[in-house]
């Protein structure tokens, strides 16, 4: 199956600016060369336009859910060009741009089919403009594709076919208050570091890949580079502390190779190359797409 790379170069849901960079960053670590290693034909669409801060009314970034306007035209732009490549037979390989970009690739990725997510990342993405502490969008897109709290009312941020049921959030350790009131009363299944360390990255993972294809057409996977320790992935703007490993990391993308005809479509964000050492993180997005596409040593 053709692999279709669509960037999106967006920093307007995150509060530290350079993610917008990402893309850029992630092509020139070398990208297309190294998915031509797959056996699979891949093609670059290039980036889809999105405007600066600069640009934008700066009023618009004093909200509870700052650049909300901006994020929906993105999104709905990039949920057509995921149902484009879809319905071309091809994967569409997201390239960010903040977290907030996954709206737009869920929409678009459950269109026409039952999805299941998988959701690797340090934070839980499912806050909403009234519990957010910052009002970044980045921190809401697993809220607004399943329509909870105040995006009952907002239908283009719904993904149609994505049921709580099978959302599995991976590596989590940075969680607000109320999201963790949320995950509690909703149907979402995550795990934390410590289901990682109790049991491993592959019992883990294996779980969660159990939990999203459960039932569905295909699943989206949403890989946030700081599910990774910054150890491994100093370029991003919210790093924690007490991620997964460089190893573990490609061992859960193998699994989600394994799973190849289940996967619908891949989003891999957050590279911020200004927080970057030597496009290292950038680097790395690089080899764990690869991975999740199928990439393998022998
Ligand atoms: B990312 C945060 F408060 N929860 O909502 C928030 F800790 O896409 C962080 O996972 C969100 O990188 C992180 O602002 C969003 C914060
Ligand atoms: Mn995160
Ligand atoms: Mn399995
Ligand atoms: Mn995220």
């Amino acid at each position: 199956m053709t692999i279709r790379t669509i960037g999106v170069p967006m920093d307007l849901g995150a509060d530290r600016r350079g993610v917008d960079m990402g893309p850029s960053a992630i092509r020139y670590a070398g990208l297309s060369a190294t998915l031509d290693d797959i056996d699979r034909s891949t093609v670059d669409r290039g980036d889809l336009t999105v405007p600066h801060a600069e640009e934008r009314d700066p009023e618009r970034a004093a909200t509870n859910a700052k650049y909300l306007p901006e994020v929906e035209a993105i999104c709905t732009r990039l949920a057509d060009e995921v149902d484009d490549t879809l319905a071309d037979g091809a994967l569409p390989l997201v390239l960010g741009g903040d977290h907030s970009i996954a709206i737009g690739t869920l929409a678009g990725a459950a269109r026409d089919a039952e999805i299941g997510a998988v959701w690797f990342d340090a934070h839980s993405d499912i806050n909403t403009p009234a519990t957010t502490p910052s009002g970044n969008v980045h921190g809401m897109p697993l809220a607004a594709a399943l329509g909870l709290g105040e995006f009952a009312d907002t239908p283009w941020a719904n993904a149609p076919n994505l049921s709580e049921e099978n959302v599995a959030i991976v590596g989590l350790r940075s969680v607000d208050d109320p999201e963790r009131e949320r995950i509690r009363d909703s149907d979402v299944t995550a795990y934390t570091m410590s289901d990682i360390d109790e049991r491993g990255v592959v019992d883990v993972t294996e779980e969660a890949l159990a939990v999203a294809t459960d039932g569905v057409d295909g699943i989206h996977v949403s890989l946030d580079m700081d599910w990774l320790d910054p150890s491994h992935a100093p370029g991003v703007g919210t790093p924690v502390r007490g991620g997964v490993t460089y190893r573990e990391a490609h061992s859960a993308m193998e699994l989600v190779a394994d799973h190849d005809d289940a996967l619908r479509s891949l989003e891999v964000v957050e590279v911020n190359p200004i927080l970057d050492s030597h496009n290292e993180t950038a680097e790395l997005a690089t080899e764990l797409a690869a991975s999740a596409l199928g990439k393998r040593v022998l």
